[in-house]
């Protein structure tokens, strides 16, 4: 097993969730429905028919779980606001019970000397606003940014960060690109405009919250990955290029570079997005971090069927190949291309099949997968990437989007029956690596 070394002494630990997959209290409050409402209410979408109705029941249970995270003696705790619990049309309207409800998580994660991390749109949108046309209409873009300054108004002096979204990769490919997310459309040429429009609504919100002015650092999170051709033939060669472009390139270089990477935009020919005069000077907003979410790399094959990567060290339960040199590859990559600000690691775990027996969960899979990445990580930092912290996914098992409850992420387990959270080995892990860490 790697070795995971000393971190710098002020390197932060953390662990991640998200609104929908954990808060339930779907129209709790005043709370208004997002498309992951419908979505999963739709039957034949989630493979077990799971809804967010009460997910982790967090929107009731918060306090048990800041105190969990106390516990773990983490510094750090990344979650997303949902759109429709503070507006619930997603303009017009705040909603002041849903805001008092993050208002009362915060004051929790402050009496327990816990960080907060806020991501403004993990998926959730209102769905008011879907039925104008999601994030295929422009508007779509103005109105997060007034979101999001309203967000930065009331809460921006009491976290440390705000990213705008949480992978816009997925929101356009999985959401519109082959309807395995909501709102459930397969359209290429959508999907690519609206991966525009979420850059343009990531750059309004940028200004949007600037203008306001907070204490709160300012970013986006992008789920990023290198790609590998899976033989030498040009083809695989050709395919791993393109998919660099259009995943990872594509929402970096308009972000850092004011531009869309030619390679990719070519070859999407007539369905380049439409693009307005002034959208790449809205987009180009300095940031002050950028979250990096590592789960896997992509293995380019052209041929068919596709070949499968050898994958020495197995697959999670997802079927994800676990790669943690990739983590390594993709930061020094990324530091090579851009001019990066401090980076996080705002997403790292794995899905696994676990069970309690006994009131334990004995998870070792976990714990050799976070070991393998943070050494990964260490060796990127040690070679000169600025990564100033790492967030587990996750704290709870939750809600895992199309997977339904049939995949676990957490580092807690949850009895969905009972609401029964059990720290599993990789929690109790975790916060022994915390600790010796901070003694060291
Ligand atoms: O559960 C998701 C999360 O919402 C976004 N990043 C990937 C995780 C695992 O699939």
């Amino acid at each position: 097993m790697s070795e995971i070394q000393q971190f710098p002494a002020d390197f932060i630990w953390g662990v991640a969730t998200s609104a929908f997959q954990i808060e339930g209290g779907a129209s709790a409050d005043g709370k208004g429905p997002s498309i992951w409402d419908t979505f999963s209410h739709t039957p034949g979408k989630i493979i077990d028919g799971g809804t967010g109705d009460v997910a982790c029941d967090h929107y009731h249970r918060y306090a048990e779980d800041v105190a969990l995270m106390a516990g773990l003696h983490v510094d750090a705790y990344r979650f997303s606001i949902a759109w429709s619990r503070v507006q619930p049309a997603g303009k017009g309207a705040w909603n002041e019970a849903g805001f008092a409800f993050y208002d009362r998580l915060l004051t929790e994660l402050a009496a327990k000397n816990i960080d907060a991390h806020v991501t403004l749109y993990h998926w959730d949108l209102p769905q008011a606003l879907q039925d104008e046309g999601g994030w295929l209409n422009r508007d779509t873009a103005k109105q997060f940014a007034e979101y999001a300054a309203e967000v930065a108004r009331r809460f921006g002096n009491r976290v440390k960060t705000i990213a705008t979204h949480n992978e816009p990769w997925c929101t356009a490919n999985l959401g519109y690109g082959n309807a395995q997310f909501a709102p459930g459309v397969a359209d290429l040429r959508q999907s690519i405009q609206v991966s525009h429009h979420l850059l343009l609504s990531h750059g309004l919100a940028m200004q949007a919250m600037r203008k306001v002015g907070s204490s709160a650092k300012l970013g986006i999170v992008l789920n990023q990955w290198t790609a590998h051709p899976a033989t030498d033939s040009q083809a695989d060669r050709e395919l791993a290029a393109f998919e660099y472009s259009r995943s990872v390139e594509w929402f970096m270089d308009p972000i850092f570079k004011g531009r869309y990477p030619e390679l990719a935009l070519k070859a999407h020919g007539a369905n380049a997005p439409v693009i307005h005069d002034n959208d790449f000077n809205d987009i180009r907003q300095p940031i002050d971090f950028l979250g990096c979410n590592y789960y896997f790399r992509a293995f380019c094959s052209a041929e068919v069927p596709p070949r499968a990567p050898a994958a020495a060290l197995g697959v999670t339960d997802m079927g994800w190949e676990i790669y943690p040199q990739g983590l390594t590859e993709l930061l020094l990559k990324l530091n090579k291309d851009y001019d990066l600000p401090p980076v996080y690691i705002t997403e790292n775990g794995m899905a696994n099949r676990d069970a309690v027996v006994d009131g334990r969960v004995h998870d070792a899979q976990r714990i050799d997968f976070v070991t393998r990445h943070l050494a990964a990580l260490q060796e990127a930092m040690h070679q000169g990437v600025k990564v100033d912290g790492y967030f587990l996914w996750s704290l709870l098992d939750n809600f895992e989007w199309n997977s339904g409850y049939a995949k676990r992420f957490g580092i807690v387990h949850v009895d969905y029956e009972t609401q029964q959270r059990t720290l599993k080995d990789s929690a109790l892990w975790y916060r022994g690596l915390i600790d010796a860490q901070r003694k060291a």
